[in-house]
């Protein structure tokens, strides 16, 4: 079976990049392999449902107008050395970060990535739910181990919506921003919310699932309406409304999701909290801080390297807020 070795992965980007027909000669030279061999992958990607052209004398070519949404594609467009090595792709299941806590729990390996089409059941903060309209967005749990006390696992998701909006940097739409602690909006409209699970004992994490629900290729109307108002996609804040690739976006995704988590064990949560303020649009903002004892205006003025937010409150005296403690309503949040 040759479907994802390393060599079809490798192949399929080759092709990716040519844009045009690139030569069987060319692929066997490039990948060091024999054009029979190249030949055969090209059967099996085909088989896998990619579009592949074959012409005798100019080779093969990738039609690349639809998005080709699976393990394949993904795995080829990720350059990492853990996270998404090991990538399960379902088409179904009730919520990525349910399946990934499971095999966290039989010992899958940190970097595990579990992607669905369609979640039946996808989750947000709180016991609220996420809206995973079928078939338009990412939704992804990544699997991390990381050698740190539970109460640093806030700057972790801090590290993820930095590396999530890193991976949209890239392309063409309106600029994103990270609402404390870890909502991404567009023109103030949510188009992506992180939920960190984890597993831990007293002094130290055993496991941490990250949960990234990003809504890709809706429209309006794919939004139920309750969240209309309050949701957004790439698509929508596209210069061109012209679908996405979500193969190429989830590998980004990965792709900067590791660079920065190697960087944060390397460098520490000061640097993170840097990254993110870069990125961030709500300190400087009044907020809204919702508790179960009622509603407090403040003005967010930093956060801490633990990704605390820092408010001072009306009186001038200062608090700390921690994202599990209070829920913070959208105030004068525009990107
Ligand atoms: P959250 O609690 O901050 O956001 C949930 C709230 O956001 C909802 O109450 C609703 O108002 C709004 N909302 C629901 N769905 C959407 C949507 N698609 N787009 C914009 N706003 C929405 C944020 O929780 C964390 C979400 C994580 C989702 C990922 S998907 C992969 C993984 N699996 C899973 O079950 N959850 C995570």
């Amino acid at each position: 079976m040759h479907e994802t070795d390393d060599i079809s992965l490798k192949l399929l980007n080759l092709l990716r990049q040519a844009k045009d027909y690139i030569s069987g000669e060319e692929l066997s030279d490039r990948l060091a392999v024999s054009r029979t061999a190249i030949w055969k992958r090209i059967g099996s990607l085909k088989k896998e449902g990619f579009n592949i052209e074959a012409s005798t004398k100019k080779g093969y070519r990738l039609v690349q107008s639809e998005d080709l949404y699976g393990k394949i594609s993904i795995q080829s467009m990720v350059t990492t050395n853990i996270l998404g090595r090991n990538l399960k792709f379902y088409h179904e299941v009730d919520s990525t970060n349910n399946v990934l806590k499971k095999l966290a729990a039989d010992n899958a390996p940190e970097g595990t990535v579990v992607i669905s089409d369609i979640q039946t059941a996808g989750r947000g903060r709180r016991g609220r739910t996420w809206m995973s309209a079928p078939g338009l967005g990412i939704w992804m749990s990544v699997l991390l181990k990381p050698n740190l006390h539970p109460s640093q696992v806030q700057t972790l998701t801090l590290a993820s919506s930095v590396a999530v909006i890193r991976a949209l940097e890239s392309l063409d739409i309106e600029i994103p921003g990270i609402k404390w602690p870890n909502d991404i909006l567009i023109g103030g409209k949510k188009v992506c919310g992180i939920l960190t699970e984890l597993s831990a004992e007293a002094e130290k994490v055993e496991w941490v699932v990250i949960g990234i629900g990003l809504n890709v290729n809706h429209d309006h109307d794919d939004f139920p309406n309750d969240i209309k108002d309050i949701a957004t996609s790439l698509r929508l804040s596209g210069r061109t409304q012209e679908p996405f690739n979500r193969s190429e976006i989830a590998a980004g995704i990965i792709n900067e999701l590791e660079a920065v988590y190697m960087e944060f064990l390397e460098k520490g949560p000061g640097w993170v909290a840097e990254e993110w303020k870069k990125r961030n649009v709500t300190l400087g903002k009044r907020v809204e801080l919702v508790s179960q004892t009622g509603v407090t205006e403040a003005e967010a003025v930093d956060i801490t390297p633990d990704g605390r937010l820092i408010v001072r409150y009306d009186d001038g005296r200062n608090g700390e807020v921690l994202s599990g403690e209070i829920s913070l309503r959208r105030t004068n949040l525009t990107v």
